[in-house]
């Protein structure tokens, strides 16, 4: 991409209403622009980090056996009246009428509406285990949407759905879900710790919250500090091995873990005081079994082997992807701007032309695009008339992991350089040896 050509409006001012660094970065770099409140449009830089992030959430659930597809954010009244949710789930949801009349809602979660696809088709266990999920935006009438799209009232979730036959099968989709959550996490460049959660208004009486570690967090809690060492399960993990997910989540709840809503001091005071850590942290997801609540109330049953039928057993897992992003730039930033993990970097090098109409770094840097564009490389080439020192601000800020940089005195001798945004590290090469190195 030519930056000539794209669509980044970088604020060159801090702006005021950001009172987090993620969110000062995200509206500096032109990721995101705020069109009501808690309502955000995701710019042409924001988005392709977005996308990223979605494509690994996605790779992860299909590695666990989850299965995609598509539901509506709109949903009709009657199925919510039915779960009995519909009174219950306050001023938080956003109620509307059709022309008719009829009452409507925007979705904020969507058990409800699963339930309804499951009853209408799934008659048999043996169509069992099943785990149907959507990357879909939701609406939250939240009271203090803040931070920007940190919490916001539209927002992304990944939310999938498991049912089951019997409590002991919910309880491997759990496990499942949850070395899933782990490894996506890990993949993002993140440490997220499960910690055990209040249900709230999902319900169920099992259930973690994926805490990161981070000042700004809004969430109080608890944990032993070994979890942020511990291993993260790899990608041979064997998804169907009941013994293997379970060995998983013993090792990943031994130890004290906790948000404040569920705080035990006495529990937490057990641990040695040199292993506490009382932090604060983001909660970027969320997992849920709550058994039979909504099956129950709105007759999702199945016939199961001895030929009776049986209300299936449920949880629901949920991620929020427009809250990881800044919860990444909050893990990974410096005074400069944002620092990518490789895994989600909305490109992968930025080429810097110092001097733009000089022949030489012209065409030294168009040579540099078209080879590592051509090995499959997502590259920004600015080749805008802006004065070098602003280049480097602007590459600094959007945080691209690698920055080749072409001046005139190192191209007459068939030279650039190459920076390390994390490390700062430059080093002089030559054009050929950038190439290969990226292209390798
Ligand atoms: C689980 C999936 C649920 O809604 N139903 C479907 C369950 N869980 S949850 O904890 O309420 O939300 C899941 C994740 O969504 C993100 N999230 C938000 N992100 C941005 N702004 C918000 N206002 C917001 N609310 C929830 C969080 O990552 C949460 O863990």
């Amino acid at each position: 991409m030519r930056l000539s050509r794209f669509f980044m409006p970088i604020l060159k001012e801090n702006p005021k209403e950001a009172e987090i660094v993620s969110h000062r970065l995200m509206l500096r770099a032109g990721m995101i622009r705020q069109q009501s409140q808690g309502i955000y449009s995701w710019l042409p830089l924001g988005k392709k980090v977005l996308d990223k992030v979605n494509t690994i959430i996605r790779e992860e659930q299909n590695r666990a056996g989850a299965i995609e597809l598509s539901m509506p954010t709109l949903q009709s009244a009657e199925l919510w009246q039915e779960s009995g949710r519909y009174d219950a789930y306050g001023k938080e949801m956003l109620r509307i009428k059709d022309r008719q009349d009829r009452p409507m809602l925007y979705g904020p979660t969507n058990e409800e509406m699963v339930t309804d696809i499951f009853r209408s088709s799934v008659k048999s266990y043996k169509d069992l285990p099943l785990n149907l999920y959507h990357i879909q935006l939701k609406f939250r009438d939240e009271i203090r949407p803040r931070f920007g799209t940190m919490r916001s009232r539209e927002f992304m979730m990944k939310d999938a759905y498991s049912f089951d036959l019997t409590r002991e099968g919910a309880e491997h989709s759990y496990n499942k879900m949850f070395a899933a959550y782990l490894r996506t996490f890990d993949r993002l460049g993140l440490r997220a710790i499960p910690m055990r959660a209040d249900t709230g208004p999902i319900g169920g009486n099992l259930s973690h919250e994926f805490i990161i570690l981070a000042d700004t967090g809004e969430s109080e809690v608890f944990c032993h500090k070994d979890f942020v060492g511990f291993d993260i399960p790899g990608a041979n993990t064997d998804f169907d091995s009941v013994e293997g997910l379970k060995a998983i989540f013993d090792k990943w709840t031994s130890l004290y873990a906790a948000t404040s809503e569920m705080h035990d001091e006495a529990a937490f005071n057990a641990v040695p005081e040199g292993d506490r850590l009382s932090a604060r942290g983001i909660e970027v997801g969320h997992i849920f079994y709550f058994g039979t609540k909504y099956s129950e109330p709105m007759g999702a049953k199945v016939q199961g082997p001895d030929g009776k039928e049986h209300f299936v057993h449920m949880g629901s897992y949920g991620i929020g992807p427009t809250r990881l992003v800044p919860a990444i730039i909050e893990a990974s930033h410096d005074e400069n701007g944002i620092i990518w993990p490789a895994s989600v970097a909305p490109f992968d090098v930025v080429v810097i032309n110092m001097k733009a109409g000089d022949e030489a770094c012209d065409d030294t840097c168009e040579l540099i695009y078209a080879a590592l564009t051509k090995a499959g490389k997502d590259v920004l080439y600015d080749d805008t008339g802006d004065r070098a020192g602003t280049k480097f601000a602007t590459a600094d800020l959007i945080g691209v992991p690698v920055q080749i940089i072409a001046g005139p005195r190192a191209v007459a001798n068939g030279e650039i350089e190459v920076k390390d945004r994390k490390t700062g590290a430059r080093e002089t090469m030559t054009i050929e040896a950038a190439i290969n190195r990226f292209v390798a």
